[in-house]
């Protein structure tokens, strides 16, 4: 048949990130490759379940929708519970910090590794019923002697996201650059399929809910009316707004363009998650040659007070985002 042969040299996930890490020399003692071992299992995981769920929601709709609406909660909970019990049985984690767990949990000597993993198991979940991408998002710090995890995202080693669609896409970062990786199902591996990921240095795409514009902030209106009615001769920019936080990230790091999720008289500090939403996306985000900022201040240097306290988060093409900024130098400080 005039089938190409199967490729024999396929760069799967853990070999392009074992070769990382001999190309940087590190004195690769390979935990950082077994961590993402465990956190590779977790999203084949959840991306099964979620595939199934989207089925029992479309057999479902013939029967009570209830017990599909308890079908969906549960896949919080299933998601959070896998990533706990592979990230512990990894035997490479110190501390863990879900947006599902009101505490962090600290991981019993046995089985005490050196990272601490903060992660969101399945962000935009509300989002199933109707077939949305949502995703998995997570950052990674090398914990020193304590198990403080209130450090700046610039601390992190790594950081990425598992977008489950058609596909399940994860993209991730150990701090050499952004690389996308598609789960191959029949061999139950990420083949690289984005390598080295840059943002377009500015799009033509903003992404916020404008549903919150009653609240914006004076600079966010000010920003918005400059793209939406530019006085330059330029085009508009087109808005995309999914409301699935990974699915508007992913499309940002691909096409270019602006994300926002500002704070605003509604929402004093925003409504994302500093520690698992902002700083991987954040993180990525300067990776692939963007920027995060809370409009004021970079994303990465913020020090948290607290493990699921909120933030201010613009991201995406750098030129388009230093537009937001100048917005805000220029307004006079709100009384
Ligand atoms: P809104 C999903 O619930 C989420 O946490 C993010 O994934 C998403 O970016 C945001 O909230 C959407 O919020 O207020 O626009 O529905």
């Amino acid at each position: 048949s005039n089938e190409e042969p199967p490729s024999t040299d396929i760069i799967t996930l853990t070999r392009h990130v074992l070769a990382d890490q001999f190309r940087m020399g590190a004195a690769a003692t390979g935990d950082l490759t077994l961590l993402l071992t465990a956190i590779q299992t977790t999203s084949k995981f959840i991306a099964t379940n979620v595939r199934k769920a989207r089925l029992i929601n479309l057999v479902g709709l013939a029967g009570e929708t209830n017990v599909q609406g308890e079908e969906q909660k549960k896949l919080d909970v299933l998601s959070n519970d896998i990533m706990v019990n592979s990230l512990r049985a990894s035997g490479k984690t110190a501390v863990l910090v879900s947006e599902e767990l009101e505490e962090a949990i600290i991981i019993e000597d046995r089985y005490k590794g050196k990272y601490c993993v903060v992660f969101d198991p399945l962000d935009g979940s509300s989002n199933i019923d109707a077939g949305v991408n949502i995703g998995t998002i997570f950052g990674i710090y090398q914990i020193g002697t304590i198990s403080d995890v209130l450090r700046p995202g610039s601390e992190m080693v790594a950081a990425g996201y598992t977008m489950y669609g058609s596909s399940a896409n994860l993209v991730l970062s150990t701090g050499n650059g952004v690389n996308g990786y598609t789960l191959d199902a029949a061999l139950g591996e990420f083949i690289l399929t984005h390598p080295d990921i840059k943002i377009p240095p500015r799009g033509k795409i903003y992404s916020f809910n404008e549903g919150n514009s009653m609240y914006f902030h004076q600079p966010v209106v000010n920003y918005l009316n400059s793209i939406k009615y530019p006085t330059n001769g330029k085009s508009p920019y087109s808005a995309r707004y999914i409301g699935s936080m990974v699915a508007d990230v992913h499309r940002t790091f691909l096409y270019g363009g602006i994300f926002g999720y500002p704070d605003d008289k509604k929402s004093k500090s925003g409504k994302l998650r500093l520690l698992y939403e902002a700083f991987p996306m954040a993180f990525l985000t300067e990776q692939a040659g963007g920027i995060a900022t809370t409009g004021t201040k970079r994303i990465l240097d913020i020090v948290p007070t607290s493990i699921h306290e909120r933030c201010s988060v613009f991201l995406g093409s750098k030129d388009d985002v230093l537009d937001l900024a100048k917005f805000y130098d220029e307004t006079p400080k709100e009384g």
